[in-house]
């Protein structure tokens, strides 16, 4: 069943670069509630658990090492369709390819230094949400 939830990372390039409020400014306007939210840095080990699923591509560690570069603002965002939708407003992974409008259009510098990262299924969603929040954490 369809949980209308996703979960997103404000990626150390772009809350360095002051753009975690614009970005969540894009994000209220499409329509996304924020039910959970916080600022943090991970290790590279903890970057490691995180994006496990793609621990036998080549970019693994490079990911890793630049994720736990910096603080990051991970969210849990709920509106109908939140999965596909937010993939949408965020664009394509590579910011050379992303549409106009879209929030990796805008801030993002290369395939790596995307500003934002964004569920690719319900059932990830729930578990990267899982990864930062407590059940408690979740409004
Ligand atoms: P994300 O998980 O961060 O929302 O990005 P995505 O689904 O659009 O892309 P994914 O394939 O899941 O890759 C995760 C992140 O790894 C970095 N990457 N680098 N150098 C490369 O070829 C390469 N490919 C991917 C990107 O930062 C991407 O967001
Ligand atoms: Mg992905």
């Amino acid at each position: 069943m369809p949980t209308n939830k996703t979960f997103t990372m404000i990626k150390p390039d772009a809350v360095k670069d002051g753009n975690s409020g614009s970005i969540i400014q894009m994000i209220e306007a499409a329509g996304f509630r924020i039910v959970a939210l916080k600022k943090t840095q991970i290790s590279q080990q903890q970057a490691g658990q995180f994006y496990a699923v793609h621990e036998e591509r080549p970019f693994y560690e490079a990911l890793c090492k630049y994720m736990s570069s910096g603080p990051i603002i991970p969210m849990i965002l709920e509106k109908e369709n939140a999965v596909a939708d937010f993939r949408k407003l965020i664009g394509a992974t590579n910011p050379a390819n992303a549409e106009d409008g879209t929030i990796r259009k805008l801030f993002a510098k290369s395939m790596e230094a995307n500003a934002i990262h964004g569920s690719d299924s319900d059932e990830n969603a729930t578990i990267e949400g899982s990864f930062f929040f407590s059940g408690t954490e979740q409004y």
